[in-house]
């Protein structure tokens, strides 16, 4: 692991957050060789035996044979501002979130509104495995083997009406839940927002698990969005509520920065972030950057949403 750290790597190279993981486990294990109990109390109860494994989990479709990202890393370095905006804040502070019972309740445009809830999501031989490359806004990427079932199947049973144009997901208001609600970061509740077809599309699931075992709170439990040619931060978490629109639905980080986030948010090596390239990332776990594909490598399943939209106005 030290051969990582190179001596012909610069400093920005050695701070960068991928490398910083990492050497934290080098340390880790160091410590534990020492006999020191080395992890922190929140990172020792995200352990994967604590995480049940998912009944009769089936392979799903449109998988990568990619190298999966390390279970510990997946729960270790995370998006969820509800819990801290430090990547290690949601291991450390998303024990405090009650993930059951729970439901979703959906509404809007729909002929028969109603709930789903988590214990039919999770009956046996419903959930597939997908193993899915993720990349951040943030220019780091994972890849992920998640356990859901597509949104569009779910939707039909509610009977979308011809209305129904965009779909607005809503993640749980409870600052005493949510420690981080408690601070003006964002706009509470996060939401987030596609398009119908965005939503309906095979490719999209609502995953309650990861690595074949129920999803971690710190990655979304018990209900996450998963749509693998977005920016990661479409991916929103812990949902209580979706809501079909005729109108396109407002979005946390488009509402905090619309000029930095936009709707779409189409992973498009081509349009840069105001403030950083998106033409590379840094795979967690990998020492050198790659190239971002189009549509995170999903272009051939997706390219035909947006056929006629200039990508750079609708980024
Ligand atoms: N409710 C909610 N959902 C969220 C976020 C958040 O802060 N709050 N962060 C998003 C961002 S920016 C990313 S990259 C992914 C991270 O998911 P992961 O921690 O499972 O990798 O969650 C997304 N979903
Ligand atoms: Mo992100």
């Amino acid at each position: 692991m030290l051969i990582r750290q190179a001596p012909h790597i610069s400093t920005s190279e050695i701070t960068d957050e991928g490398l910083v993981l990492r050497r934290r486990e080098f340390l880790r294990g160091a410590a534990a060789a020492a006999g020191v109990a080395a992890l922190p109390a929140g990172t020792r109860a995200a352990a994967e035996e604590n995480h049940p494994l998912l009944p009769n989990v089936k392979p799903g479709a449109f998988g990568t044979d990619e190298e999966r990202t390390r279970y510990s890393d997946a729960i270790s370095y995370n998006n969820f501002y509800e819990f801290g905006s430090r990547k290690g804040d949601p291991a450390r502070n998303a024990g405090s979130l009650k993930t059951k019972p729970w439901s979703i309740a959906i509404e809007g445009e729909v002929d028969k509104p109603g709930r789903i809830d988590l214990e039919d999501l999770i009956a046996p031989h419903t959930l597939e495995e997908r193993v899915y490359r993720m990349r951040c806004v943030e220019a780091w990427s994972m890849v992920i083997p998640w356990v859901g079932v597509p949104l569009g199947k779910l939707l039909e049973r509610f009977a979308p009406t011809s209305k129904a144009k965009y779909v607005a997901f809503q993640t749980l208001l409870d600052p005493k839940q949510m420690p981080g609600q408690r601070r003006n970061v964002l706009d509470w509740p996060y939401v987030e927002g596609l398009r119908i077809d965005e939503a309906v599309h095979p490719l999209t699931i609502l995953s309650v698990g990861m690595y074949g075992r129920v999803l971690p709170n710190q990655n979304g439990a018990p209900i996450r969005l998963v749509v693998p040619w977005k920016y990661g931060f479409k991916g929103i978490k812990s949902i209580v509520k979706i809501e079909l629109t005729e109108k396109q639905p407002p979005t946390s980080w488009n509402l905090s920065a619309g000029y930095e986030y936009g709707f779409y948010a189409n992973v498009n090596p081509n349009v840069d972030h105001p403030r950083w390239s998106q033409k590379r990332e840094r795979r967690i776990g990998d020492f050198l950057k790659r190239d971002t594909l189009p549509f995170n490598g999903y272009a051939d399943q997706v390219s035909s949403l947006y056929t006629g939209m200039d990508l750079r106005k609708y980024f």
